[in-house]
């Protein structure tokens, strides 16, 4: 072992060299020139965009390529405890931009291309996002493999690799259209196949019971399909290049034997209809955020990726290590949320049934490494399977778990409730009814050591509520771990002007040390400062400007205070309140048309679910304002209304650095953290927010006087719903409430068509509101007053930004990372 380390360094120190070698822009250019001749037969003059951008990244690749042989040489001669982090999304969106700065070649490759001629930003738009996830959760999940990089933990992703990611969206007359994301219709420089390591994954089929040689019954699953699981895996590079970890990520393919048998069965149509089914699999992303779909395919899904992931792991650990004992010593997984929590049973499936250990040293086995992450709260999220359906797909699942249940109940919950139904109906995995359903959060509570939520709030409210009664039972095991962003991606990288100011006045380690940002709150007051940090929001402003210009057609002044939404589109959220002021704000206008506003532009980007009706009503709505009110000349500079397309990571790195102001206006106990919040403050924009998820922190971090917080809270909330909430009430005693509702359903904003937008309003008054809209109603149009008011000064205005990127140090998700490693996975860094 000891010599095998020795090769380690070697090949570490190699790469360190061929790293210096690199750092030279003549070296990088003629890299470039190369691989536009050698890789893409072009040369300089013939080269697309697209060209250069997969030049560049090639380039950029020898490196990163080098530096993952030496990591991975290193954790593998170890035998290094590693946590592996089991998703179903990651939202990495482009990767060279992101790449170059972590192996800090920015400068380096900025100047090579410009002495080609070429400009890094233009090129880099040549990328099209890597979108292999939702939203915040699908993008935690991208910046945690940044953090666990940068802070030379060892750690792998596991998920799919989709052939689509998250539909493309267009507004056709105000309406969004999906389209298909065909994210490697143009080539990736970044995934590497490994067929190396496919597995095998056997599907559907049934439990037969077999006589072994001592006489024993022992179940087995037969007849069920094979799989193929394709691995492809994605260098990560952390921040300063030392350490480069992987994303690895399946494809389904029909395996061949499999093809074989169906031709037998069924002749070739009926082969290779079975071959579009295994290859259907790894198809597509499901687009919906928080809502579960409850589809087979799903299902499915969620356990290809698992079982490919758990035989990876477990072929790993083999290579190096003896026996099942140190299995918890070297292995830590974390859970998603529930959608890998199908990995409970089929680790004690592969423990058991394949490895043949007893049940007992399975299942503490199987408790030492799992810990799973809770992300929200919303029932319509909180994963449900049917029990036939799991028959159907995963029988012999369906038995481990329904084993694991009878132990939880007879074991555990009897011993501190002894004879009470009631606590084993309510603890049970499975939910009683027709059909009975698996409650995939409590599987994952009861296989897991550790179990958290994703900000305080949050985590309290699990604790009250949701898990309340395991609370009881395992006191300590729900912990909170508060979310974070990763500063390289949405600071350093994408508002470079601002980096480079804040190096300038509190030094350069702020990327990897964020708590430095508090140094600026000694110059926050600074005239001097202020002034150059306002020109810099203004000239990322001029940038959005040009970007809503092109998409939108809509120009806007970059001097107006730009309010900026970006999230999905969910009643939740509330981007229907946020309309609502927008049209309190048009009236205004109208009925003062001398007064003295505020300029304003409120600037959307959200997709919604294709299945969610009423979002994508929302969504309609707010177009068609939009249309009346920036077409409308007494309006003009005024307020001006964008709902840009598409939103997406890469569009989010132009939004963020340009906001003025950060809505976050959920309605309270109902947005678990929100991570959008904490990009926008970190560059400078002020929220306006209720009290909810990480906002209370964002608060407590910048202060009472940095933040518009409005509205009702988690306990008013509750104290309205228990004493019968009326919207109408509301309506019927708010002139401004009742005209902006009526005047949704009038056919002022869609001439001939009174109807069109009513969608909405009906929600509000018959449809319940669900989510206290007309209860803020407000309460938000008073804070937004506050907001134009502090707008006015300029100074002050300047001051609240700048405490705002100086105060939320705490956001980085390296804090977050070190909390998981210290207090949930008991992991250590390993460096060279
Ligand atoms: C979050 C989801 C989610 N919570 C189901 N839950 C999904 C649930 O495809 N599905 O079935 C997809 C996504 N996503 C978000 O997680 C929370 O709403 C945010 O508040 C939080 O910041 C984020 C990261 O923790």
């Amino acid at each position: 072992a000891i010599k095998k380390k020795k090769t380690a360094k070697k090949a570490a120190t190699k790469a360190a060299s061929t790293f210096a070698i690199d750092t030279s822009v003549e070296l990088f250019k003629a890299r470039i020139e190369e691989n536009l001749i050698h890789s893409l037969a072009r040369d300089t003059t013939t080269a697309t965009p697209r060209d250069w951008w997969l030049a560049t990244c090639h380039a950029l690749n020898d490196r990163i390529l080098e530096r993952y042989i030496a990591t991975q040489g290193v954790h593998n001669d170890n035998n290094v405890r590693r946590v592996y982090y089991l998703s179903l999304e990651y939202l990495m969106g482009r990767l060279m931009e992101n790449n170059l700065v972590n192996c800090g070649m920015f400068e380096i490759a900025e100047q090579a291309l410009s002495e080609l001629g070429m400009d890094l930003r233009d090129i880099g738009d040549a990328e099209v996002d890597m979108g292999l996830g939702n939203g915040g959760l699908g993008r935690l999940a991208a910046c945690f493999l940044d953090s666990l990089a940068t802070l030379d933990y060892p750690a792998i992703g596991y998920g799919i690799h989709y052939e689509f990611g998250l539909f493309r969206q267009e507004f056709i007359n105000g309406r969004q259209m999906e389209r298909p994301d065909n994210w490697l219709a143009s080539g990736n420089p970044w995934h590497i196949i490994r067929p190396e390591y496919q597995v095998r994954v056997p599907i559907y089929g049934h439990v037969e019971y077999k006589n072994d040689d001592k006489g024993d019954w022992h179940p087995a699953w037969v007849g069920a399909k094979e799989i193929i699981g394709v691995p492809w895996d994605i260098p990560i590079v952390g921040y300063g290049a030392k350490t480069v970890n992987f994303l690895r990520l399946w494809e389904s393919r029909a395996s061949t034997e499999f093809d074989l048998e169906a031709f037998n069965r069924g002749g070739y149509t009926e082969a290779v209809r079975e071959k579009a089914i295994s290859e259907t699999i790894s198809k597509v992303l499901y687009p919906n955020d928080a809502t579960e779909s409850g589809k087979e395919l799903r299902l499915v899904q969620q356990y290809f990726f698992v079982t490919c992931s758990l035989h990876d792991i477990i072929r790993r650990y083999k290579k190096s290590n003896k026996g099942w004992g140190d299995f918890p010593e070297k292995v830590a997984m974390q859970l998603n949320d529930t959608h890998p929590a199908i990995a409970v049973a089929e680790l004690m499936r592969i423990l058991c049934d394949e490895e043949k250990l007893d049940w007992d040293d399975a299942w503490t086995t199987c408790r030492k490494v799992f810990s799973y992450t809770n992300h929200t709260l919303l029932p319509e999220a909180l994963e449900k399977w049917s029990v036939p359906l799991f028959e159907k797909v995963l029988p012999r699942h369906l038995q481990i778990i329904y084993e694991i249940n009878r132990r939880f109940l007879e074991d555990e919950v009897e011993a501190k409730w002894p004879g009470d139904g009631k606590k084993k109906m309510e603890l049970s995995i499975i939910e009683e009814g027709t059909p009975k359903m698996i409650r995939m959060a409590y599987l994952a509570v009861v296989g897991s050591h550790t179990v958290n939520g994703v900000a305080a709030l949050h985590t309290e409210l699990l604790k009250a509520h949701l898990f309340n009664t395991f609370d009881n039972l395992y006191p300590g095991k729900i912990q909170n771990k508060t979310n974070g962003i990763t500063p390289r991606r949405f600071l350093k990288a994408c508002n470079p002007e601002l980096s480079a100011l804040i190096d300038k006045t509190v030094g350069d380690d702020w990327p990897t040390d964020l708590d430095k940002l508090k140094g600026l709150t000694k110059v926050a007051g600074d005239a001097k400062f202020q002034k150059e940090f306002m020109k810099i929001k203004r000239d990322n402003k001029v940038v959005l400007a040009e970007i809503i210009e092109k998409d939108c057609g809509i120009k806007v002044s970059p001097d107006a205070l730009f309010d900026v939404q970006i999230k999905r589109l969910h009643e939740y959220k509330r981007q229907h309140l946020n309309l609502l002021h927008i049209l309190t704000r048009y009236r205004e206008i109208l009925q003062n048309p001398n007064g003295d506003f505020v300029p304003r532009v409120v600037i959307f980007g959200a997709k919604a679910a294709p299945g969610y009706v009423l979002a994508k009503e929302i969504i309609f709505a707010i177009n068609k304002v939009a249309e009346k009110i920036n077409n409308d000349e007494r309006v003009g500079d005024k307020l001006k209304v964008v709902f840009l397309p598409n939103y997406r990571v890469s569009l989010a790195e132009r939004i963020v650095p340009a906001a003025d102001l950060s809505e976050q206006i959920s309605t309270a106990g109902k947005e678990a953290s929100g991570t959008g919040n904490m990009k926008l403050a970190l560059n400078g924009a002020l929220t306006i927010g209720t009290l909810d998820g990480a906002n209370v922190e964002i608060g407590e971090e910048v202060g009472d006087d940095n933040i518009f917080i409005f509205g009702l809270t988690v306990g008013e909330v509750d104290q309205l719903r228990a004493s019968g909430y009326n919207s109408y009430n509301y309506y019927n005693s708010n002139e401004n409430l009742k005209a902006v509702l009526d005047w949704l359903s009038s056919d002022y904003f869609t001439p001939g068509n009174p109807n069109a937008l009513s969608a909405t309003r009906k929600s509000l008054l018959d449809g319940g509101d669900p989510f206290l809209v007309c209860a803020d109603y407000q309460a938000y149009c008073d804070a937004q007053k506050k907001v134009d008011d502090a707008f006015r000064d300029t100074a002050k205005w300047a001051e609240m930004a700048i405490m705002n990127t100086a105060c939320v140090g705490k956001f980085s998700s390296d804090r977050t990372i070190h909390e998981y490693a210290k207090e949930i996975w008991d992991l250590e860094a390993v460096t060279e």
